[in-house]
């Protein structure tokens, strides 16, 4: 019989469903919606709504709960085997917080089939938005819980991560000094993974350990609910906090709502939902120290797996518990994709063109060195952007387009110093992944192999995974995840992009300057 797993990803615009055949070492389905373009009624642009002044940024819960009867009536019409799957788990945006009232876990209970669940669950909120991690309007909130905790790097020893606009604390306390009656009638603060993976198991589901070292409340030591983090955040705030669980945890069988409605087996086993970052390290294969990722995307984000705790007490980078148990950093940049193009669309290059002037200029940009930030950037901190350059002008194409891809990648190795396992192997996925030209610059720079990946959702990938490791786990007794991770990926498609040995001198005096540089600017 074949052994299916099923993995959804919430992400900021869409859901997405991948199943895999674990014996077969195979994705079998692959089915994903939109949120603006397939739930019309809920009217929002990019999966969010946007304040006038651009800083508060949040959905709908319902939106999410009405994607799932969505995307599973549409699996349904295509024949879905829902009745082979043997366990779920799932992934979500991480920091964004849903807020609760005493009747959803009554509502969930008793779910029936003849109505939607977002029909059913529209009274079981105690807040009717849900910010998220694009939302930057709580920095009174952060440097006052920063304050209480004894400043940035106490804050850091203790939960991980410097307090961050995005993270749940700030948004947790701003929602109860903006709105204190609706705060006192929440009954559960969740976050998005752990509210869907309610919605599976039909009561409220703890949070993961992953998803939860990105909420600025958890100690990222004892994996327990910090006391001093939860007090500076909101009074009875423990009251309304899910218990914490370890990412592989076993929730219990699925709803029954879910056996009527769709014909999963009553016996399908919901495993812990966890954030997409964490179900991406396990979806690109990352078990193993001195292995990392970056995902090129509309931002770019660079992290590792760690074995041990490393503390980035600059407070740029994060780091969260691994869904293996042990630990991953996590740098996040703004100015990934959307500054790339730019640079392309000044000088009306296709990415043929772009890439040509990769393959045919100098390692290094004849000394030329640029600072990106075409947009506020989070990596080094930088409010007002504006693009430094170094040797050339902005009508300098060749220069241009070396000096942008070279200032990423010399970024990413600078600010993840702090890092000390060094990485031998990055996996590199997202949209300008499929760009080689790019990722040969990566590779010089890294004096790394670069893995070209070729599955683009690597998060309902890791969740799908995360569900086959879990189940087998059970029947079979536990094993090493680099067993699963290894049974699955070997048979997925790769090519390889070799550092170049002749350039390692280059970029390390490279990025010496870059960083002279980065500092001239950033602190005069
Ligand atoms: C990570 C972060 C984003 C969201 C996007 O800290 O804020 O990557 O998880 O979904």
């Amino acid at each position: 019989m074949d052994e299916l797993f099923l993995g959804l990803d919430c992400s900021t615009q869409g859901l997405t469903a991948i199943a895999i055949d674990f014996n077969a070492k195979k994705v079998t389905w692959k089915e994903s919606i939109n949120f603006d373009a397939d739930l019309k009624s809920y009217g929002t642009k990019n999966g969010v709504y946007v304040s006038n002044n651009g800083k508060k940024v949040f959905s709908n819960p319902l939106m999410w709960i009405d994607a799932v009867d969505y995307l599973f009536a549409k699996l349904k019409s295509k024949n879905f085997p829902f009745n082979k799957i043997l366990a779920l788990s799932g992934s979500a945006q991480q920091h964004g917080t849903v807020y609760v009232n005493e009747k959803f876990e009554k509502v969930l209970a008793s779910l029936n089939t003849n109505e939607s669940m977002a029909e059913q669950l529209n009274d079981a909120f105690s807040r009717e938005i849900a910010p998220v991690w694009m939302d930057s309007s709580t920095t009174m909130e952060c440097s006052e819980i920063r304050k209480s905790l004894g400043g940035k790097k106490n804050a850091i020893k203790i939960t991980g991560s410097d307090i961050f606009e995005r993270f749940s604390a700030p948004q947790i306390k701003k929602f109860y000094i903006e709105e204190p009656s609706k705060y006192e009638n929440t009954r559960t603060i969740h976050l998005v993974s752990s509210f869907l993976a309610s919605i599976f198991i039909g009561k409220n589901a703890p949070i993961d350990h992953a998803d939860g070292s990105g909420m600025n409340l958890m100690n990222i030591k004892t994996r327990k609910w910090d006391a001093r983090a939860v007090k500076a955040t909101a009074p009875n705030l423990l009251e309304n906090l899910p218990p914490l669980c370890p990412s592989e945890r076993i929730l219990g069988k699925i709803n029954p709502y879910f056996v009527k409605k769709y014909g999963f087996s009553p016996n399908t086993l919901v495993i812990a939902w966890s954030g997409d970052n964490p179900n991406s390290l396990i979806g690109i294969g990352l078990v193993k120290e001195r292995h990392a990722a970056m995902s090129l995307g509309t931002s770019d984000t660079y992290f590792n797996y760690m074995k041990k705790l490393f503390y980035d007490f600059k407070g740029e980078g994060h780091v969260f518990v691994a869904p293996t148990g042990d630990y991953m950093s996590l740098i996040c940049y703004k100015n990934g994709s959307l500054a790339r193009e730019i640079v392309k669309n000044k000088f009306n290059l296709s990415w043929q063109e772009f890439s040509e002037i990769l393959n045919t200029t100098a390692p290094g940009n004849n000394g030329n060195i640029m600072l990106p930030y075409f947009f506020p950037e989070i990596v080094p901190f930088v409010p007002n952007p504006k693009v430094y350059r170094f040797g050339f002008d902005e009508d300098d194409m060749e220069s241009n387009v070396r000096g942008i891809i070279e200032a990423q990648f010399l970024s990413m190795k600078l600010h993840s110093k702090w890092i000390k396992e060094k990485p031998i192997k990055i996996m590199a996925t997202g949209g300008a992944s499929c760009n080689e030209a790019i990722l040969q610059v990566a590779a010089d720079i890294f004096q790394a192999i670069i893995y070209k990946f070729e599955i683009t959702n690597s998060a309902a990938l890791g969740a799908s995974l995360r569900s086959a490791k879990s189940y087998y786990d059970q029947v079979k007794g536990t094993h090493a995840w680099f067993d699963y991770i290894n049974k699955f990926m070997n048979e997925q498609d790769f090519s390889v992009i070799k550092p170049r040995k002749e350039f390692r001198k280059v970029y390390s005096k490279m990025l010496k300057k870059y960083e002279k540089f980065e500092k001239s600017v950033l602190y005069k």
